[in-house]
């Protein structure tokens, strides 16, 4: 049973720190040996296999759905998969862990540093253009957010440092098996 594929799906705002966390969680299973780790993580994945997409309902949903594939690939394959995109859509994250779940375990992350906290850390400068109109349909400012009503973990930041919040995954998919 410990050998099963799984995936860990972090979403959240632009900011949020699921790249961070993400980071952390690779290096905490990678020391751990036993099974392969990727991590396909939003901006990696955008420059690599969804570089002619842009941000619109329709190319988010399509971006998701190829990371949903990959990592359903690599959990089939015994693997571990950590995603780390926004996934602002609850009916995409749905699908990619139904995706998921026909070949192992779905473990959704809602990293839910508020819009607010995002807003004010703004560490790429982001929330300012989307405030001046700069980038259109931003994420927490002129575009949708579902929030995650059936996450697996919900890691609340504010005040919490990464290392915490990376262990705090790590002590989830030890109660769920898989670790
Ligand atoms: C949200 C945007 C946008 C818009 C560019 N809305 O902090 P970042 O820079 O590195 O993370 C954000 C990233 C979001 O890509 P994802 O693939 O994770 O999004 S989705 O899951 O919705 O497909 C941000 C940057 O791209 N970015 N424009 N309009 N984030």
């Amino acid at each position: 049973r410990s050998q099963q594929g799984f995936t860990v799906f972090f979403t959240g705002f632009s900011g949020s720190g699921k790249s961070t966390i993400a980071n952390a969680l690779m290096v905490k299973l990678m020391e751990m040996g036993g099974r392969p780790v990727t991590l396909l993580d939003g901006d990696i994945v955008r420059k690599n296999l969804s570089s002619e997409l842009g941000f619109s309902k329709e190319h988010r949903d399509l971006n998701i759905r190829r990371i949903g594939y990959v990592a359903s690939e690599i959990t089939k394959n015994g693997g571990i998969a950590i995603c780390a995109p926004i996934a602002p859509y609850a009916t995409t994250r749905r699908a990619v862990r139904e995706d998921v779940e026909s070949f192992g375990a779905f473990v959704e992350v809602h990293v839910a540093t508020s819009i607010e906290e995002c807003e004010r850390r703004d560490r790429k400068g982001l929330y300012k253009l989307a405030r001046e109109g700069k980038i259109k349909e931003f994420t927490g400012i002129s575009d949708p957010y579902d929030v995650p009503q059936n996450a697996e973990l919900v890691l609340e930041t504010e005040n919490v440092d990464v290392d915490n919040c990376a262990h705090q995954v790590l002590l989830k998919l030890e109660n769920m098996g898989l670790i």
